[in-house]
């Protein structure tokens, strides 16, 4: 762990009220899931906000980095484990979910995220997102949908909304965007929620839950581009776009789950979340089982 602590010879300028900030945040223990790299991100980029999110439920969880996994794809997004202190695999484009699942079923006691962008999840990656989910691997995760190919430099992506004029649309795409919530929930995830990278705070809980919750839990997390995309996903079109799942929703309920989605409504909170075994569980009942009958 790196040792954020010691200062060799403080800068005048630090003056008492940083130093008291600095304090602060080193007793806080956010800096212990921190890596020495600081992000490569554009500066404005919603990816801070989800950084900010994962850094707070991961230190709220008291999460071993020693025995936490962090799988990316390829992209903006994908930089992400090079500035978390943890275990990381930065993979091939759009491979994330298979080899984050794979880390996880070879050593059930570690802890994995997955992070990646809309373009690697649900373009390239998008083929492996039903048999993460029908196998229910104990993994989280989090897609930073940026509707917005941002490594590349602003190609338009599966959630591009139709007409968005983009580097590859210069007169606006003709395609329409899928809905990925809709998808995972006809898929059959056993968790899904949905947050915006504008709301870090609302983001820490959210996370929080879907690292906690025993199966494979996906999180899409809206966030601006700020740097490719100036006309959907902006700071000032979405600010006041954004409210809490209804406090009466019972996530058991799928078909009210579907509704919300089909609703249009930019939502924060567990939309859908089961129960069911996940893939640990089941291979114990199937060794289990062999071993009873002698098969
Ligand atoms: C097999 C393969 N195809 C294409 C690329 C080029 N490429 C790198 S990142 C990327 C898209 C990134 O967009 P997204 O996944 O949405 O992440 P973001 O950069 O927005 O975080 C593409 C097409 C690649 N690296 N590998
Ligand atoms: S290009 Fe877009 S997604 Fe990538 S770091 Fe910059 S603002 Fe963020």
């Amino acid at each position: 762990m790196i040792d954020h602590t010691s200062s060799t010879d403080p800068s005048p300028l630090v003056n008492a009220r940083v130093a008291d900030d600095l304090s602060r945040v080193n007793m806080s223990g956010l800096l212990g899931y921190r890596s020495a790299a600081l992000p490569t991100w554009c500066p404005g980029c919603g990816y801070y906000g989800i950084a900010h999110g994962i850094t707070h439920a991961l230190n709220a969880m008291s999460i071993d980095p020693a025995r936490l996994v962090v799988v990316s794809g390829i992209g903006c997004a994908g930089r992400f484990p090079f500035f978390v202190n943890a275990y990381g695999f930065h993979t091939v484009h759009g491979r994330a979910v298979p080899i984050g699942c794979g880390v996880k079923m070879a050593n059930p006691e570690l802890t994995v995220l997955i992070v990646g962008g809309d373009g690697d999840g649900f373009g390239i990656g998008g083929g492996h997102i039903p048999h993460a989910i029908r196998r229910n691997v104990n993994v989280t995760y989090i897609v930073f949908d940026n509707a917005i190919y941002g490594l590349t430099k602003g190609q338009a992506s599966p959630t591009t909304p139709a007409g968005q004029t983009t580097g590859t649309s210069p007169f606006g795409t003709v395609e329409d965007r899928i809905n990925p919530a809709l998808m995972c929930l006809g898929y059959g995830a056993s968790f899904l929620g949905t947050g915006y990278a504008g709301f870090p705070d609302q983001l820490a809980p959210l996370i929080q839950a879907a690292v906690a919750h025993r199966g494979f839990s996906i999180l899409i997390v809206t966030t601006p581009c700020i740097t490719f995309d100036h006309t959907n996903i902006t700071y000032d079109r979405f600010r006041s776009r954004w409210e809490p799942v209804p406090p009466d929703h019972d996530p058991s309920d799928l078909h009210r789950a579907v509704d919300l989605v089909l609703s249009g409504k930019h939502l924060t909170g567990i939309l859908f979340q089961d129960t069911r075994p996940d893939w640990e569980a089941r291979q114990q009942g199937l060794r289990d089982r062999i071993t009873r009958t002698g098969d």
